[in-house]
Parts: structure tokens; C-alpha cells; sequence
């Protein structure tokens, strides 16, 4: 990545930005670095608390209680705190759909009023404190509603993105175990109509713990609906009660499990607390993303993945900010579509991804054209590593010189910004993440496990606790242990490779792991094998992520065939088809070679290195003399062509 340029032009913060800029004092780096418990505390005490707490940290490798004993609630911080905070008539949500200038805005009374019924409908389904609600919706308004109802009476929420199969679906609602399933009838998005009950009825086949479905409406198509078991929103709501407390949870008890990939076996539930979760993410809310109450804030992120959960509902909320969230796509109905979103609403600040701005890059600038985007102050961006090409031209076009951009590094894990700059104070240098946010301390290991002194490469670690890092993954402490501190025992291993430069700068390389990003999405290579192994005609199968321009990785699938099947276009259809069934389209292979056979070190291990290589045309292979037969390279190469 950073061979695209010899010289890497830095940035200091524009004049105008850094004098209205919420931090502005770089002495917060070094008090937070002095105590890093006290820093965390401060930003804590700018949350609303029923009860302060008595301990601000208690880490017992690697058990994290951030606040012990401190009681809040989450949706009281987002809507109630800042009604009293004389914000009832300001626009909490302002919702744009698929099509131009339709759309609806909800102040933070109307929001708190919206929320609180739907708690009281969960409530009238039998939903308690503890009880985990799975949400299965489109990019429409009662998506946030439904999780700050939630939020509200203490229900773990688990949102599965939209855009997953209804075996996806199946399995993340069975391993929380959830009673009840929100969802919509579908809804249209870049000209298109997804349906969500459909897909979601296909998963209730097989979900013993569900007893209720809650269905919004969006389409306003006939959907089957299980008697007894559906019910519309909106016929629910219409009878529930209009007030409902919010209940006192403990700094510690869940707020949401939200599944990940890993590199093996099923998805993570990353289980997410209350207390540290809502300070760690109002904090960088308003200190990396410089949220006022006069901006008009967006995130493009999809709610259903981890910056929309952080940055499209909770953080921006908790501030008392007004949140965009649009239902459609970058292009739709034509490629200037956020730009005329950006002009219509003043965004103030815009928050995307580098495969979307890859994407804009490839039009050129003439969709930019004719669309005024002076209200935009800030711009940020998070989801894999952006090449310094794509940020100078986010940079340069869309923020015309005079926006910071902020590359913001974190994890579903994570929860919030680790990584990123403070927009009033860092020079930023396009590709690089820049410096830890104040009061996170992360390093760079070598393969041995040693800290790497000054500039290098290696794998990225996080060195203390931070109040917003996942708690466990949900009934599986064993799988928690193992997959982020047996490594490093008191350390976070990250998984992804990082380096460091003279500045201390951080530039984030990728994953080390076999999980893929493509379009900024997680995706195991072990879930795609999996799903094409159950494919009667498949007897093996690799995937490996292929660098790519635009996706920045593209999935390619080798396939050894069973019997005497033929490797033709209808079985790459039938496959494909596999795939979207059990994760989803945005999981399908760019492109599938079929092979008679995968190169294997005599310890019957994959080399992912030698498939990546195929994939890329690459001349030289590296090292393949401890394959257990070096002749298979040949054979993929002829497969390729
Ligand atoms: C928030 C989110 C996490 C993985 C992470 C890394 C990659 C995210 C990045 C970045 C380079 C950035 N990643 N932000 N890489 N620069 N600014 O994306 O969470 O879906 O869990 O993905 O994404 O590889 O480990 P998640």
C-alpha cells in the first residue's frame, strides 16, 4: 500500500477547523497517558448516571468491569438526558429513503415518545431485562427505535444486517437464544426491493426460542403472517402504553451482542456492556468526529455492522447531535446521490469508507459538479486501510482543501475509535491512521512476541484495557480467552498487521488472519468454505481474499469437484447461489477456479499465500518447497486461465 507514493505529503489541521475544534489542548495526550484511569473517569462523569460508580476499573486479565457499580441506562442518555437538556424540539434522526428528498425527521421528543412505546411493546411480548431481542430490518426508523427500546428496559439487543441470508439469520437468533424477532416486510434500497420477512420466515422454520415476530412496515406488499406468532408494528404500538421508565442498568450488564467473522468456525457474539460502551463512544464522537449541536452529522455505515450501532445511533445520539441515516446506496438513482444528499440536508460532516470513496474516485470528479458541499467541516472514514491516492482525493474534491480528514481505526471488538486523529490537533498523513486515541495505549509485537522499539512492522497490540472493549463472546469465554489473550495473556491481540513510523504514527496494514474485508465487510474465509462444501458437488474448497481495486479484497473460491461433475457456468451459478443462501450476496465470489487439487504443506495445511498468489497473477510464488507436491502450482495456474 504505501509503494503507491514515494512521498507522503502531511497535513496540518486547517486554522479555521482547529479554532472552533472541541479539543484543541494537547496536553490531554500525556494527562491521559499520566493516568489513564483518570482521564476515562472524567469522560464518564459527562454521561447522565442514576448512580456514580465506586470503582472506576477492576481488570482481571481478561476479565474487563469498567464503572463497577455505576447504574445508567443507555436510552435515557440518548433521549430523555437531552430533552432535559432543552433538545425536545431539535431533530434527533433525519431519515432520507431510497429516493430523493422523501423521507421523514424525528425530533428528540417525538424519538423518546416513539421509543418508549416500542419498550412497552417488548414488554407486552414478555421481553425482561437480560432477554436477548434479535433485529432483522432494513435502513428505515424503527431500526434505532427498536434498539433504543431495547436499550430502554434492558433487553441485549442482536442486529443481523439486512443484507444476510435467512440461514444466517437462523443461526445468529439460535446461538443468543432470542424470544422475540423484529423485522420488515422489506424495503427498497438503490432502486430494489429486499424482502426481510420472506428471508426472515425461511429462518423461523428453525428457531425454537423465537415466540414472536414484530413486522414493520415499509413495502406495504402482503406478507404471510403467522397467527399468533406476526404482528404489525404498527398494530402494536397503537395499544401500548405511552410511558416507560427507563430502567437502572449496571455499568456492566449487556447492551448488545453483534456477531463478527472469524477465522474459524461460526461467527463471534461480541458482547458489548453499558457503562464503558456509551462513554467510550460519546468521547470519540466528539473528540475525533468534532460533533456540535449545530452539525448535521452522517455516517453511510449500513445500522446492522458495528459504525453504524457506534456511529450512526449511540454516539451521535448521546451528544444530542442530529443523525442522518439513509436508506439507499451511493449510486442510486445516479453516482452524485451523497452529494445531493450533502447539499440538501448541509451535512456538516460525513463519515464513509474507502471502498465507497474508491468507487466515487473511479467516476471522476463530474458527478461532484454543480452540487454545493460547503457545509461540510469534517471527514472521516473507517472499515480497512485507504491508500493515500483515495485520501487526497476525498481530501481534495469532496472536502475542497479545507476538511480534515479523519481515518479512523477500530473493531467490532473494540467497539469505539482506538486509532485516529484529533481533528484540532493532529497533521495527518494520508494512508495513516495516525496516533491512539488519548488514554489507549496500543504497540507493535514482533512474530516473537516482542514489543518493536521505535519505527517497524508487525502485529498490532493493544497494551492496557479501554472501557468500550468487547466483555466476551456471548457464552463462550473459552472462545474469548483463546482468540484474543492467550497469545499476549494481559494484551489484546489484534489480528492485524500495523506499522509505525518516526512520528509514531500508525498505518494499519490489513488482517493476519484469515478474514477478509471486502467493501469494508468481514467475511471468514471459513464461512465461505463452508457454505461451499454444502454443495453436493463440491468435495473441497479454499477461499482466499485477492487484492482489489475496488473492494479492496475480492473473493476467489478454489474448488475441487466431486465425482464426475463438470466445472461449467451452471454449477459457478448453482454455487454462487450457495453462497448467497447461506451468508449472503455481499459473500459471493468474484470468481471460482475449479482445480484438482490444493496446495498442501505435508502437514495437509493450506498455503493461502500460494492461492493468493494464483489469484493475483503473481509471477514468483515465493518459497513452495514445502508443499507436500509442487506440481499443484502448475495445475492452478492452468486452472486460471
Ligand atoms: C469498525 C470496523 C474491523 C477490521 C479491522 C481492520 C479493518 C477498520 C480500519 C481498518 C485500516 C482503518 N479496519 N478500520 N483497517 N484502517 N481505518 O470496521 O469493524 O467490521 O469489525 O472490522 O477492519 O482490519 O481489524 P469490523
Amino acid at each position: 500500500m504505501m509503494a503507491e507514493e514515494t512521498e507522503i505529503r502531511t497535513y496540518e489541521p486547517p486554522e479555521e477547523f482547529a479554532r472552533q475544534a472541541n479539543v484543541d489542548d494537547a496536553s490531554v495526550y500525556d494527562e491521559a497517558e499520566k493516568d489513564y484511569e483518570g482521564f476515562w473517569e472524567k469522560r464518564a462523569k459527562e454521561l447522565h448516571w442514576f448512580k456514580e460508580w465506586d470503582q472506576v476499573l477492576n481488570w482481571d486479565p481478561p476479565e474487563a468491569e469498567w464503572f463497577v457499580g455505576g447504574k445508567l441506562n443507555v436510552a435515557y442518555n440518548c433521549l430523555d438526558y437531552q430533552v432535559e437538556q432543552g433538545r425536545g424540539d431539535k431533530t434527533a434522526i433525519l431519515w432520507e429513503s431510497d429516493e430523493p428528498g422523501e423521507g421523514k425527521a424525528y425530533t428528540y421528543s417525538e424519538l423518546t415518545a416513539e421509543v418508549k412505546k416500542f419498550a412497552n411493546v417488548l414488554k407486552g411480548l414478555g421481553v425482561g431485562k437480560g432477554d436477548p431481542v434479535a433485529i432483522y430490518m432494513p435502513m428505515i426508523p424503527e431500526l434505532p427505535i427498536a434498539m433504543l427500546a431495547c436499550a430502554r428496559i434492558g433487553a441485549p439487543h442482536s442486529v443481523v444486517f439486512g443484507a444476510f441470508s435467512g440461514d444466517s439469520l437462523r443461526d445468529r437468533i439460535n446461538d443468543c437464544e432470542a424470544k422475540v424477532l423484529v423485522t420488515a416486510d422489506g424495503g427498497p434500497r438503490g432502486g430494489k426491493t429486499a424482502y426481510h420477512k420472506k428471508n426472515a420466515d425461511e429462518a423461523l422454520k428453525d428457531t425454537p426460542s423465537i415466540d414472536s415476530v414484530v413486522v414493520a412496515k415499509r413495502v406495504g406488499e402482503d406478507v404471510p403472517m403467522t397467527e399468533g406468532r406476526d404482528h404489525w408494528w404498527e398494530d402494536l404500538a397503537a395499544e401500548a402504553e405511552d410511558e416507560c421508565p427507563a430502567e437502572e442498568m449496571d455499568s456492566e450488564d449487556i447492551l448488545f451482542i453483534l456477531y463478527s467473522s472469524g477465522s474459524t468456525g461460526k461467527p463471534k457474539g461480541i458482547v458489548h456492556t453499558t457503562g464503558g460502551y456509551l462513554t467510550q463512544v460519546k468521547a470519540t464522537t466528539r473528540w475525533v468526529l468534532d460533533v456540535k449541536d449545530d452539525d448535521v452529522y452522517w455516517c453511510q455505515a449500513d445500522i446492522g455492522w458495528v459504525t453504524g450501532h457506534s456511529y450512526l445511533v449511540y454516539g451521535p445520539l448521546s451528544n444530542g447531535a442530529t443523525t442522518v441515516q439513509f436508506e439507499g446506496t451511493p449510486s442510486y438513482p445516479g453516482p452524485d446521490r451523497h452529494w445531493d444528499l450533502i447539499e440538501r440536508h448541509g451535512v456538516t460532516i460525513y463519515y464513509s469508507a474507502p471502498t465507497v470513496i474508491r468507487a466515487f474516485m473511479k467516476q471522476g470528479t463530474e458527478p461532484l459538479e454543480g452540487h454545493d458541499l460547503s457545509s461540510l467541516r469534517l471527514l472521516g472514514t473507517v472499515g480497512e486501510p485507504i491508500n493515500p491516492r483515495a485520501w487526497e482525493w476525498f481530501h481534495n474534491n469532496v472536502g475542497k482543501g479545507n476538511c480534515p480528514v479523519v481515518d479512523t481505526w477500530w473493531q467490532t471488538e473494540t467497539g469505539a475509535i482506538m486509532i485516529a486523529p484529533l481533528p484540532g490537533l493532529t497533521k495527518t498523513k494520508p494512508g495513516s491512521a495516525t496516533r491512539p486515541f488519548p488514554g489507549i495505549s496500543v504497540d507493535i509485537y514482533d512474530e516473537e512476541d516482542n514489543p518493536i522499539e521505535g519505527a517497524g512492522k508487525g502485529n498490532l497490540v493493544i497494551t492496557r484495557p479501554w472501557p468500550s472493549m468487547l466483555r466476551t463472546i456471548y457464552k463462550d469465554p473459552e472462545r474469548y480467552r483463546k482468540t484474543y489473550w492467550e497469545r499476549l495473556g494481559d494484551k489484546y491481540f489484534v489480528e492485524d498487521g500495523a506499522e509505525r513510523d518516526e512520528d509514531g504514527y500508525y498505518t494499519i496494514t490489513g488482517r493476519i488472519d484469515d478474514v477478509m474485508n471486502v467493501s469494508g465487510h468481514r467475511i471468514g474465509t471459513m464461512e465461505v468454505e463452508s457454505a461451499l462444501v454444502g454443495h453436493e458437488s463440491v468435495a473441497e474448497a479454499a477461499v482466499i481474499g485477492r487484492n482489489d481495486e475496488d473492494k479492496g479484497q475480492a473473493i476467489v473460491a478454489y474448488v475441487i469437484l466431486e465425482g464426475d461433475r463438470e466445472g461449467d457456468e451452471e454449477l459457478i451459478k448453482e454455487l454462487n447461489n450457495q453462497v448467497r443462501k447461506s451468508i449472503g450476496p455481499h459473500a459471493r465470489p468474484e470468481e471460482i477456479i475449479f482445480t484438482p487439487d490444493l496446495p498442501k504443506t505435508r502437514s495437509g495445511k493450506i498455503m493461502r499465500r500460494v492461492l493468493r498468489g494464483v489469484a493475483e497473477g503473481q509471477e514468483d510464488l515465493g518459497d513452495t518447497s514445502t508443499l507436500a507436491d509442487p506440481s499443484v502450482v502448475d495445475d492452478l495456474k492452468a486452472a486460471r486461465q
